[in-house]
């Protein structure tokens, strides 16, 4: 991520600086009115300051953009590259759709019971597109339970799907717990394995707590395995004008609470343990037992296979009370792990994100959102 701040005497210049330099995708992630310094400031005009970042891919891409834009104006480039790349397209999806038929009726014999037994060859549709969202047998088996029950009459009445997102509906207000967030923790620690988004998440909703709900934020690293995450860290708390303190040991926390103690919430982020590793795991129970009054947020990749979310789970199992961040939504081709983390666990699903943007990327979880990604896929129509 590139990020850079910009000076100029109004918000229009500001952005016009922000837009030749960082290009049309890049992201405010702070702004604000600053007076000269020094006394003689006083009598000076304010001007305004832009903190603004973009992924370097998306710079890149808007090079790649220009230079396809130069090429494609050039008459000598113009042959009809988008119509044959069109043709190849539909030709994969419809090999993909017949790849689908065949396997779907060379899994017909390993079908659940439960599924084979039914007489309504929708069923069997259904539980396949729950099958390819990776949810878990055990669990789309209860899901279908109700479904299979269906009278042929009902079947027919509704589109397939309409049925389905209502049991779906049904089945996800009684086995899956949501955070409401009615209540905003004080003190928050951020846990998981190496890798998924602990440091981002954080930088996200640090954004979101004082820019846009103007709350006082203090941050704390616990993470100094790496020089770098104490740097990543330090870059959004110098871009949000927020503290941030850093620890080396369980017995620093303390000291660095009461220094933060005035601000309304405070984050903790824990250096990224690998769930099969004793040693790791102790020293994070270590520095989580010396506070006694906090939230954790345990975050996990959707991006994880099934088995290696239940091992890391299961690893975590120490920690009474957590609440659940999912992370990496957007890299994820399936989000059966969504509803088998939360049946498997039964801890409240907080947060979802959704790309590397800060602050953008990041969602409350819902049920609605939950429905959407298992029979529609991360889109936005
Ligand atoms: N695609 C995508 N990438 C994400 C998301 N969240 C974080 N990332 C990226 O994942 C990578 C790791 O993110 P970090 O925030 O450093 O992860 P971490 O859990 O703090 O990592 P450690 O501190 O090393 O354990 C970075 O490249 C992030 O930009 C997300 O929702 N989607
Ligand atoms: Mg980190």
């Amino acid at each position: 991520m590139k990020v850079k701040r910009f000076c100029a005497p109004n918000n229009y210049e500001a952005m016009a600086q922000v837009k030749t330099e960082l290009g049309a995708e890049a992201i405010i992630l702070h702004q604000r009115k600053v007076k000269p310094k020094g006394i003689f400031g006083f009598f000076r005009k304010a001007h305004i300051e832009v903190v603004a970042a973009v992924e370097e891919t998306s710079v890149r891409r808007n090079k790649i953009l220009e230079t396809q834009k130069s090429v494609n104006t050039n008459p000598a480039n113009n042959t009809n590259i988008t119509s044959s790349s069109k043709g190849v397209s539909s030709q994969i999806k419809e090999l993909k759709d017949m790849l689908t038929v065949v396997v779907n009726k060379t899994n017909r014999d390993l079908l659940p019971d439960i599924i084979k037994n039914s007489d309504n060859p929708k069923i069997i549709d259904i539980y396949n597109k729950l099958a390819n969202q990776n949810i878990e047998e055990a669990i789309a088996d209860k899901i279908l339970e109700e479904l299979v029950n269906i009278s042929k009459k009902e079947l027919d009445s509704k589109p397939v799907e309409e049925l389905f997102s209502e049991k779906l509906r049904e089945f996800l207000l009684d086995c899956v717990s949501i955070d409401n967030h009615d209540v905003t923790p004080k003190i928050i620690f951020f846990v998981g394995p190496t890798g998924v988004g602990k440091t981002t998440t954080i930088a996200k909703l640090a954004a979101k707590y004082s820019l846009e709900e103007g709350k006082s934020v203090g941050l704390i690293s616990a993470d100094t395995y790496r020089i770098a995450a104490v740097e990543q860290l330090k870059i959004y708390s110098d871009i949000l004008n927020i503290p941030l303190e850093i620890i080396y040991n369980s017995s620093e926390i303390d000291k660095s609470l009461e220094r933060l103690s005035k601000n309304d919430i405070i984050m903790v982020d824990t250096a990224g343990r690998n769930h099969n590793n004793d040693k790791q795991v102790l020293e994070l129970k270590n520095l989580l037992d010396v506070v006694k009054e906090k939230d954790i947020y345990l975050t996990l990749s959707c991006t994880s296979s099934n088995d290696d979310l239940k091992e890391i789970i299961n690893a975590y199992d120490f920690i009474s009370d957590y609440k659940i961040i999912l992370t990496k939504i957007d890299e994820a081709s399936t989000y059966g792990a969504i509803v088998n983390i939360a049946t498997y666990t039964h801890k409240q699903l907080s947060y979802i994100t959704t790309g590397q943007s800060v602050p953008d990327d990041i969602e409350i979880v819902t049920i609605d959102r939950i429905i959407n990604l298992l029979t529609r896929g991360n889109s936005d129509e």
